[in-house]
């Protein structure tokens, strides 16, 4: 047993798989509301997901565990809590907490380090518990293992803007990304914020989306808490962002998948040209828009799981992606997974890197602009 992983593409070795058991639409907080009242959660209200919904969730992630074993890799599963109870610190509480599906919200692993995120949700707060039995394992099994944990935040009003939602909502999808360009959002920048989901890694590059629920005080934190990696601030032109792993998505050295409709910075896609990298546009979403109860956007598309340079588990409808990465040279494997959507995310949401064939390695040797 060895915690190592440096990028997305080195052969899987060890993954974390998350389940849907007790998944809520959590009740509203200041960084989030939720308003689905087709699925009989009104703005307002909250609880669990329904029964038949986590069966089937989970059905499909225990189909995507088998796979992954078969295929000699070892899989472990998240602890889950009662995510239904109320939750409190000395300063606020919140009426319900969300899940344990997406693993990769919650931690990342950067070579023998597994860091904890801050997380930004008050319902997300207590989330990294699921993970601690495994964790604690992997400390014990690996004597190499480096154990972090940002700054847990206070998560107060002072972190968030007050009235946000209400204001950003009422604006056009131009204007939204506008307020996106300029990280005019729902957080403030009264402490580290970040989720791990927001980072995308490339050997010695991480590159950290500003989003919903990442500041600028949080990747400042992860800069000086790894000054041996080049940690690159990016904002796409995306109304919602809500981590980069369905938009800037890396494939193998030298291969990023990028979501044509949420443009990139030029100097973004200079960096990779000038040191050979292809940027390559994501073929069409299968589906419209993500299915109900999904905080999530359709783009799950190209939301996929690397098992090696050559080998890629992809969701099996989305037909047009599956076709673009054969045609780029990819094994691909179909996994059905869109039943998992409603519990926050597809293929890469639900897993977590524990080893990865992969050593620390520089893909950018020459600088552009500000990269
Ligand atoms: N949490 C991954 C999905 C992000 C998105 O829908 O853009």
């Amino acid at each position: 047993m060895k915690v190592n992983s440096w990028n997305e593409w080195g052969p899987l070795k060890h993954v974390i798989v998350g389940r849907a058991d007790g998944t809520q639409v959590q009740a509203p907080e200041p960084a989030i509301f939720r308003d689905w009242p087709d699925e009989g959660y009104p703005r307002g209200t909250h609880g669990p997901l329904p029964d038949e919904l986590v069966e089937a969730a989970n059905a499909q992630l225990d189909h995507f565990t088998k796979v992954l074993t078969d295929r000699g890799i070892r899989v472990d599963r998240p602890v889950p809590l009662d995510f239904g109870k109320p939750v409190s610190t000395p300063e606020w509480t919140q009426d319900s907490m969300f899940g344990c599906m997406p693993g990769r919200d919650v931690l990342i692993t950067l070579g023998n380090e597994i860091l904890e995120a801050t997380m930004s949700y008050r319902s997300r707060w207590f989330e990294y518990l699921c993970y601690r039995p495994l964790i604690e394992s992997y400390f014990r099994e690996d004597k190499e293992m480096r154990w972090e944990a940002a700054p847990k935040p206070r998560l107060t009003s002072a972190s968030y803007r007050e009235g946000f939602w209400d204001e950003f909502e009422a604006l056009s999808f131009d204007d939204q990304v506008e307020r996106v360009s300029r990280n005019d959002l729902v957080l403030t920048e009264a402490e580290p914020l970040f989720d791990a989901a927001d980072i995308a890694r490339f050997g010695k590059d991480l590159f950290v989306q500003l989003s919903l629920v990442t500041n600028r005080s949080g990747i400042r934190w992860l800069e000086q808490h790894l000054p041996n990696h080049r940690v690159h601030t990016v904002v796409f032109g995306n109304s919602h962002p809500l981590h980069i792993d369905a938009t800037w998505v890396p494939l193998r050295p030298g291969l990023v998948l990028h979501c044509g409709e949420r443009t990139a910075d030029e100097a973004l896609v200079q960096y990779f040209k000038v040191n050979d990298w292809e940027v390559v546009e994501a073929a069409p979403a299968r589906h419209e828009v993500a299915p109900p109860l999904s905080p999530c956007s359709r783009w799950l598309s190209m939301n996929t799981l690397s098992l090696d340079e050559k080998t890629i588990c992809v969701e099996a409808s989305e037909t047009a992606q599956i076709d673009q990465f054969v045609d780029l040279g990819f094994e691909v494997i179909p996994i059905p997974f869109w039943d998992v959507a409603p519990f926050g995310g597809g293929l890469h949401c639900s897993t977590v890197d524990i080893q990865r064939e992969s050593q620390f390695e520089d893909y950018f040797p020459k600088r552009y602009g500000r990269f």
